[in-house]
């Protein structure tokens, strides 16, 4: 099973998505998902340039060596561009050996180990009727754990509240990055949020009950003793999980804000290894690992980390927004389905557009998904559909502060 032919498709449907496909000299294909929201063009040219003259010829069965060699050759190491170019090509050779074993891929990781995958959805709201409408909309969905967002009594725009950016929006919650030639910017004020986001956590619990799963995005703004102090205020609300509480390169601010509180912590979006975690993991400052399969490398390391992670206790909760694919999140279902230490799965459902160019087997019902039984990934492109809709500019936003100066969003 030779690697024939080596394709990066660039399509646009309700977003900008980056699709590596390989094709083998006996005709079967595989798809990795190379999604970078705001820098898609950077691993395009990566891909182009500087893998896919690599990969033709090569043996497609390789798919540790093949990873091994494109991160150790490159001598550059790590950073998110090159992996999440390596990681298109480590799922698509993994969607590649489960079609030729004619298996659903996660039965190649050790096969299921639960029936189906918990997701969570994303509800926001300006005020508190408008998020009750939101949770209540994502319940008759199916959805049986939500991420709640609120806008701040006094910003104009902030992460996560659909109803406050400006974007499409028609068939998404929450959709952040916009297609313009340049990043919108919002506002941000963190001791306005630390008061108002107890009173959010203090509604939900009292419209909803105590059962329900809720969760939380921190999205790395605030400082390791503000984030320990949000952690404490929410304790009553019982959160399934804080997230990125503080900025995600320094490890060391989770020992903080772990000593104060026992809200459980998830973090890793943006990580691209399992050297973001070392800390994290071997001194238990986290409970979920949050990682995208496709910013991290793929399947391979992924599986490493989840592994790394399970002697620890600290469970999986890989990151499902809209800006990974439907081949990205096909990858991730397949290991939720494999992995012992699955947490819940982050699940935020794509357009109808990016349906038609993605053909999907994965399911969501009930509050539960399930990669299905077509053998690989069980996704498919339809480039003929991918053609209509070509790349457009598009940025996540950024932050300043009252006084101008730019913080993290
Ligand atoms: O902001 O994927 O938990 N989910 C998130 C996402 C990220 C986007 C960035 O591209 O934080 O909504
Ligand atoms: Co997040």
């Amino acid at each position: 099973m030779k690697i024939d032919r080596a394709e990066v498709i660039v399509t646009s449907p309700d977003r900008n998505f980056v699709t590596l496909r390989l094709t083998t000299d006996d005709g079967l294909v595989g798809l990795g998902d190379a999604t970078l929201n705001g820098r898609e063009l950077a691993v395009v040219a990566y891909l182009q340039e500087h893998v896919v003259p690599l990969l033709l010829g090569s043996d497609a069965h390789r798919i540790e060596d093949t990873w091994q060699f494109l991160y150790r050759s490159a001598y550059w190491r790590r950073g998110p561009v090159t992996m999440a170019a390596i990681a298109a090509v480590d799922v698509a050779l993994w969607d590649l050996k489960a079609k030729a074993a004619g298996l659903p891929l996660y039965q190649l990781l050790g096969g299921a180990s639960r029936d189906k995958i918990l997701a969570y959805g994303h509800a926001s709201g300006r005020d508190l009727p408008e998020l009750f409408d939101s949770i209540r909309k994502h319940q008759a969905l199916g959805y049986r754990a939500i991420r709640v967002q609120t806008a701040i009594p006094g910003l104009k725009a902030i992460y996560g509240v659909a109803a406050q950016t400006q974007t499409s929006g028609k068939r998404y919650d929450y959709e952040p990055a916009q297609r313009s030639a340049r990043p919108a910017e919002e506002d941000w004020d963190t001791r306005a949020y630390l008061r108002h986001l107890p009173t959010v956590f203090e509604g939900v619990r009292a419209e909803f009950g105590a059962e329900l799963p809720l969760l939380h995005d921190g999205h790395h703004r605030m400082t390791p003793i503000q984030a320990a102090k949000l952690g404490k205020s929410l304790e009553p609300y019982d959160l399934f999980w804080l997230e990125d509480c503080t900025p995600a390169e320094n490890q060391e601010a989770l020992r903080l804000v772990r000593s104060h509180t026992t809200t459980p912590l998830a973090i890793g979006e943006v990580f691209n290894t399992v050297w973001d975690y070392q800390t994290l993991i071997k001194d238990q400052l986290i409970d979920y690992v949050r990682s995208a399969v496709t910013h991290t490398g793929g399947i391979s390391p992924m599986k490493k980390i989840l592994d790394y992670a399970a002697q620890y206790q600290i469970k999986s909760g890989i990151h499902g927004p809209t800006d990974i694919s439907p081949v990205g999140m096909a990858a991730a279902l397949h290991l939720d389905l494999a992995v012992h230490n699955f947490g819940i799965q982050e699940y935020m459902q794509h357009g109808e557009a990016t349906n038609s160019v993605f053909e999907q087997s994965f399911s969501f019902s009930d509050g539960y998904l399930n990669p299905g039984n077509q053998p690989g990934l069980g996704v498919e492109i339809n480039v003929d559909e991918a053609g209509k809709y070509p790349y457009q500019t598009a940025y996540l936003p950024f932050n300043r502060l009252a006084d101008g100066t730019v913080h993290d969003w």
